[in-house]
């Protein structure tokens, strides 16, 4: 049910004469090109593999994604703001379903990426692990998190899996607008009160080092990396675009009026030809504990998900019935 992989490479493709060297030889010319690989192309195994797991997490963390903020639609202090968040959560469901559409792309079906997540195996963004406290967390993660994540995705859309860059196509530009809603929010509240500019800056504490967490942990300690920068999934490392987002935010941050929580923050022109922002050391226990499912929230987001499962599932038997309704009448005209 709900799979579309109906093309994924068969069994002839193994018998033809061709040896999986001359494959190999073809896949690496096409990355050496710079072309996409498509979904009925053949792939190295590990190619495969490796892109079901990021691209499953990434829809993992679309959907998961959606909670934190979720729970601020009815508590929005405007019908303006309920309408953007609205949309905004509602464009996170839609990322998860290109996403799980292109993973299902590679040979996998949707209920056993669905399972895989429920069953706690697979992981998802760890930033979606903490507490949306206040509604300057709505505004905070509109301009971290989502600015963590087009600057991390960006770079996906040169993918070189062609189903995963295009969705990121699309993806990109509707997190452009979730980060300006979120800097706008901010803006709005800073000429507020000063219990509304502490809002924010307490909320500012809070998601600040989550935020640089999550591009992953330090080259060094970035187990895939290796694979996905030679296979072209990644193009720019971790540490890399980490840093990128320390660059373009620190000035955001001045513009707003707050404080970044990193006494070693500091401009360094001698780094680079342009010089960069030295940041202090990220707390990567904190990260890995959280990842490992000790977060304060990882609890409360897998039943919120396993419920919101649940308790769609006449949904989707009436979608089912309906399909198989529309065929039967189709067949019986024809
Ligand atoms: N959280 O070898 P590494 C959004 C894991 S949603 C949890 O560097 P890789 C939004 C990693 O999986 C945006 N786990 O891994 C939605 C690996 O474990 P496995 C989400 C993490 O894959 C709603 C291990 O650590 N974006 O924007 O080369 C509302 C070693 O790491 C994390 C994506 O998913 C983490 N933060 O690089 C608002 C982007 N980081 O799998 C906003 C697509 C690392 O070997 N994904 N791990 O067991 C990627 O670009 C890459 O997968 C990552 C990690 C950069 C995240």
């Amino acid at each position: 049910m709900y799979t579309q992989a109906m093309d994924i490479p068969s069994g002839d493709r193994e018998a033809s004469e061709n040896s999986d060297a001359a494959y190999e030889a073809e896949f690496d010319a096409k990355l050496a090109r710079g072309d996409f690989i498509e979904p009925k192309d053949w792939m190295p195994e590990r190619y495969r593999k490796t892109l079901i797991r990021q691209i499953s997490q990434h829809a993992h963390s679309e959907i998961v994604g959606m909670l934190p903020e979720g729970g601020w639609i009815t508590r929005a202090p405007t019908l303006e703001r309920k309408c953007i968040l609205l949309a905004k959560v509602q464009d996170e469901a839609g990322h998860g379903m290109y996403l799980y559409s292109a993973a299902e792309t590679l040979g996998v079906s949707r209920d056993d990426l669905i399972e895989a997540l429920h069953s706690g195996k697979a992981k998802y963004s760890s930033i979606f692990n903490y507490p949306t406290k206040t509604w300057a967390d709505i505004g905070v993660v509109g301009w971290l998190v989502d600015g963590a994540a087009i600057m991390n995705q960006i770079p996906l859309t040169r993918c070189s899996y062609g189903p995963y860059a295009r969705a990121m196509v699309r993806v990109c530009k509707e997190e452009s607008f979730h980060q300006r809603q979120g800097y706008d929010l901010l803006l709005t509240l800073m000429k507020g009160s000063t219990d509304q500019r502490a809002m924010v800056q307490d909320a500012v504490n809070r998601w600040w080092w989550p935020s640089l967490m999550m591009f992953g942990p330090h080259d060094s300690e970035s187990t895939n990396s290796g694979d996905s920068m030679k296979w072209g999934i990644k193009r720019i490392s971790n540490d890399d675009l980490r840093q990128k987002f320390v660059d373009a935010t620190v000035p955001q941050a001045k513009l707003l009026g707050v404080t970044l929580p990193d006494p070693d923050l500091k401009w360094n022109p001698a780094r680079g030809e342009a010089g960069h922002w030295d940041f202090g050391p990220i707390d990567w226990s904190e990260f890995w504990s959280v990842v490992n499912g000790h977060g304060e929230c990882n609890a409360e987001r897998l039943a919120d998900r396993i419920k919101a499962w649940d308790d769609g599932a006449w949904v989707r038997e009436a979608a089912l019935a309906h399909t198989q309704k529309r065929r039967h009448r189709d067949c019986v005209a024809a």
